[in-house]
């Protein structure tokens, strides 16, 4: 970066220390992840200066034939990595790519199910604040109180009672397996009363890099459209892709552009092509049966020390603490004091939460970034210890310092990609 040193010293003094704290730290947000020096470079290679509104072949700007090569490549790549029908990369992240979603088959009021956003939800399947929630009729349904997971016999109940125009299935705070087929059939069923398809959706966005690598159930074979973004466990650039069944391909690519956006950002697709090519080699998959046995093992950790786990534990990459039920410190407490230590997490609502979401009960860990940075089981116990030394010394300023310190020193011997 040595000419951006020169040019703009506050900038780079910034990524600098931004560097410095991703290093120093455990990074536990269950939505990031660490890419490539390849994927970096791909981000910052001179493809930015491109404008290519369109798709290969079809563009309303000159020279593009050699864009046209490194979004081909990209569309090829995901295909290949999700057996999908068709792929549009050029989304540009995640809620931009659900509402594409959402305008290719829908009209505004239509009725969408989507998980309650305050038990795992995402923002863009229907908080009321967000599009989603203002153009369309969402209907949430509710994981079970007991088991704190999707109750399918309840989902089929309100589906058929309620005859959605579309089902969608998705999350960004869930630790358990979604149940795809099932979600298939119901949306089926409502098809047969209301005589029309009962489109069916999946947001993928925190899970594609475990079903990618073959680890976690694809909805592909099952659903109409998928969306993902590419940053989570996929370890791509910022952004996110739509894989949908060929027959809905014009009516998403369509919508992509020009219903949502303009021109797509070219060295973002470029570094998805590059993430595409790293998560269809063996190494990725064996990260991703690292990344679900660190995060077992850091649940079974924390359980060990007293803390609640939502759901009883996790079958992915992340999981809900109930911080508050279990030592009766708040969501926002945690995130604090841990932040304090160099641990970066979440505060999150947990199911049924009495609390409100700013300050809620629960916090969501994930091991995407530590296990790229090369930890393991083992080192799960420890990365336990620090979490528990800090919350239960969160108002001890020599204590937290201490913690600090052991983080610092630990986190340094696991490099940054
Ligand atoms: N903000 C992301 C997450 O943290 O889950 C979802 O978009």
């Amino acid at each position: 970066m040595k000419n951006l040193k020169k040019a703009d010293p506050q900038i780079y003094t910034i990524i600098k220390r931004e560097e410095k704290r991703q290093k120093e730290g455990i990074e536990l947000i269950a939505s990031e992840n660490y890419v490539s020096k390849a994927v970096l470079e791909a981000m910052g290679s001179v493809l930015t200066n491109k404008y290519s509104e369109g798709y290969p072949g079809k563009r309303y700007y000159g020279g593009n034939e050699i864009i046209d090569q490194a979004e081909s490549l990209a569309i090829e790549r995901a295909k290949k990595l999700f057996g999908a029908e068709h792929v549009n990369v050029q989304p540009l992240s995640g809620s931009p790519a659900n509402l594409a979603v959402y305008m290719a088959l829908l009209k505004p009021g239509d009725k969408v199910l989507g998980l309650s956003l305050d038990q795992g939800g995402h923002l863009s399947h229907g908080h009321p604040l967000n599009f989603s929630g203002l153009l369309y009729a969402i209907i949430p349904y509710f994981v079970d109180k007991k088991t704190e997971r999707i109750n399918m016999d309840e989902v089929e109940k309100i589906a058929l009672r309620e005859k959605p125009k579309m089902i969608l299935a998705g999350f960004s705070a869930y630790p358990r397996s979604m149940e795809w087929k099932r979600f298939k059939q119901i949306a089926d069923k409502v098809g047969v009363l209301t005589g029309s398809l009962t489109y069916t959706f999946a947001d993928i966005a925190h899970i594609a890099g475990l079903i990618a690598a073959g680890l976690i159930e694809s909805p592909v074979p099952y659903f109409d459209v998928v969306s993902t973004t590419t940053h989570k466990t996929l370890r791509g650039p910022r952004g996110a892709i739509i894989i949908c069944k060929a027959e809905f391909a014009k009516a998403i690519d369509r919508a992509v552009f020009p219903g949502v956006q303009g021109g797509p950002h070219d060295h973002i697709n470029a570094a998805k092509a590059v993430a595409f090519g790293e998560a269809l080699k063996p190494s990725f998959k064996k990260y991703g049966v690292q990344v679900i046995k660190n995060a077992k093992a850091l649940a079974g950790a924390l359980q060990k020390r007293g803390y609640r786990i939502i759901s009883g534990g996790t079958d992915n990459h992340l999981m809900l603490v109930d911080v508050f039920g279990s030592k009766g410190i708040t969501g926002k407490e945690a995130e604090h004091a841990l932040e304090l230590v160099g641990i970066s997490i979440n505060k999150n609502m947990i199911p049924y939460d009495p609390r409100k979401p700013l300050d809620p009960s629960g916090i969501r860990l994930g091991t995407p970034a530590i296990t790229t940075r090369g930890t393991k089981e083992k080192h799960m116990e420890t990365v336990a210890e620090f979490i528990d030394q800090a919350l239960v010394n969160k108002d001890s300023e020599v204590k937290l310092k201490k913690v600090a310190k052991q983080v610092k020193s630990f986190s340094l011997k696991f490099p940054l990609p």
